[in-house]
């Protein structure tokens, strides 16, 4: 298959004052909020009008997949794996239509973008699922910018393939970069997917969760966690950009550039740990929201999430981009950082040195109203399925056999979550951004073993919207709620 790789050679102005006095301020105090402004709150989202400024043709279509030699039938996007990134601009209006040429009902959710709620694609909830020969017309601004990716909302889809980034491009970015790449990390299955089941037996397996200080130690397989833990399908792999280590993607570089490295977690079952060999990572966005750039070694993500770092290419090589699954035993997902004529064996990641934490991240602009107390709390624990079957719930409840969490227009809802279960879940809520911490995002993880984040989020995008865990597998087994403005 084609080197799907996105390049694009830009240099962008800082506007340097702004940003320096921004940095005082974040520095002074750890814990503080950061720069408040209202009008970054984002409006309800009506469906829009006027002729689009992007427009595409989408068909959803079984296809062939084959990294490094292997061959798998899938569902695809026009036939590319993962789907070839579609690009706007923040203001543009966005016009998709999809036709369905699968056997199946399809959707296509717009992961991260607070759209319209009969736009967000999730069947029975915002649309009526699209019909096999049946095509549906998705419209909306794109706005704010950042790095999100679509991808079916129905079942278990997104595990087949049908999945694509998203990219909308700031007018004005806070960091300077001369380069982009979108750096797109998935699992591999080459079968058709299943709902996981107490007596399956899922090939990979379990473990603890994302914070720990899993170190280089227990790499390059083997290594099961013995804990009780989590079902895994049967992952062939682990994939950047659609290919497996042994053909991994390149990203060619010049020394002296900027690189703004764009990392998306389109996985259905796998939380990564990323890095690149060689150098630092100035993590500039959380989920596409701008941060004040933090500089680590790593980070880890689960399905769902997405940073943006920027790499100075001042070391010369070939060097490791590396995705370790935190709960899988499959080969680290790789591909290479090149500078120009240096050899495509790269440097392997030998560290992974400083992680990024939630607590590390301070969001450029938070809404107003988040400050102070909330109007409304939901108290939501996350257990699984006592009793034999598999099954993950949200307080006790199962979706679609579950009650809506009510909220108004208006309020300011805080949201704390307690995971009463060993493995992580990427929670994420549709047609909102939240504030965790002082970061604002759209997907947390919450780890394993009582695990508890709060997140607050301001109700101004009237509907009915989905909130869920990202792991597939969790979502097809209930873990999902809808939120619903009364
Ligand atoms: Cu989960």
């Amino acid at each position: 298959m084609t080197d799907r790789d996105t390049r694009l050679s830009r240099r962008t102005l800082l506007r340097g004052l702004g940003v320096a006095g921004l940095g005082t301020l974040a520095g002074c105090t750890s814990g503080s909020i950061p720069s408040i402004d209202d009008e970054e709150t984002v409006a309800p989202r009506t469906t829009v009008s006027g002729d689009p400024d992007v427009q595409a043709t989408l068909t959803a279509a079984p296809g062939t997949v084959s990294p490094a030699g292997s061959s798998a039938r899938n569902w695809l996007y026009d036939e590319s794996f993962p789907g070839s990134e579609l690009r706007a601009t923040e203001g543009d209006i966005v016009r998709v239509d999809l036709r369905n040429r699968l056997p199946e009902e399809t959707t296509i959710h717009w992961h991260g973008l607070p759209v319209p709620n009969s736009m967000d694609g999730v069947p029975d909830v915002t649309q009526q699922p699209v019909e096999p020969d049946e095509a549906f017309t998705y419209k909306f601004r794109a706005e704010p910018a950042g790095t999100y990716f679509f991808h079916s909302h129905v079942g278990l889809q997104l595990d087949r393939g049908l999945s694509t980034p998203l990219v909308i491009e700031e007018k004005s970015p806070h960091v300077e970069y001369d380069r982009e790449y979108t750096v797109v990390f998935d699992d591999y299955l080459t079968q058709p997917p299943e709902p996981l089941e107490e007596s399956s037996n899922g090939g990979g397996s379990s473990g603890g969760m994302g914070g720990g200080g899993m170190g280089m130690g227990g790499m390059g397989g083997g290594g099961r966690g013995g804990m009780m833990g989590d079902l895994r399908p049967p992952y062939a792999g682990l994939l950047v950009n659609g290919r497996l280590p042994a053909d991994p993607a390149t990203f060619d570089v010049k020394q002296g550039e900027r690189v703004r490295l764009r990392f998306v977690n389109a996985s259905s079952a796998t939380a990564f740990r990323v890095g690149v060999a060689g150098h630092e990572l100035r993590v500039s966005h959380a989920d596409g929201r701008p941060v004040e750039p933090v500089p680590v070694d790593s980070f880890v993500f689960g399905a769902g999430e997405r940073y943006d770092a920027v790499v100075e290419a001042t070391n010369p090589g070939a060097w490791e981009v590396r995705g370790q699954a935190v709960d899988g035993d499959e080969r680290p997902a790789r591909a290479v950082l090149r500078y120009g004529g240096a050899s495509r064996n790269p440097t392997r990641l030998s560290s992974w040195g400083r992680t990024l934490q939630y607590g590390d991240l301070r969001a450029k602009r938070v809404p107003e109203k988040l400050r102070g107390s909330p109007d409304r709390t939901l108290d939501l624990t996350l257990s699984p399925e006592m009793g034999g079957s598999y099954g993950w719930l949200i307080d006790g409840q199962a979706y679609p056999d579950a009650d809506p969490l009510q909220i108004q227009e208006g309020e300011h809802v805080r949201v704390k979550m307690t995971n009463r279960s060993p493995v992580l879940h990427p929670m994420h809520l549709h047609g909102h951004f939240f504030r965790v911490g002082d970061a604002m995002k759209d997907t947390v993880i919450v780890p394993g073993h009582m695990g508890s984040v709060t997140f607050d989020f301001l109700a101004d995008n009237p509907g009915e919207w989905l909130f869920h865990c990202h792991n597939l597998y969790h979502l097809e087994a209930g873990m999902a709620r809808v939120v619903k403005y009364v």
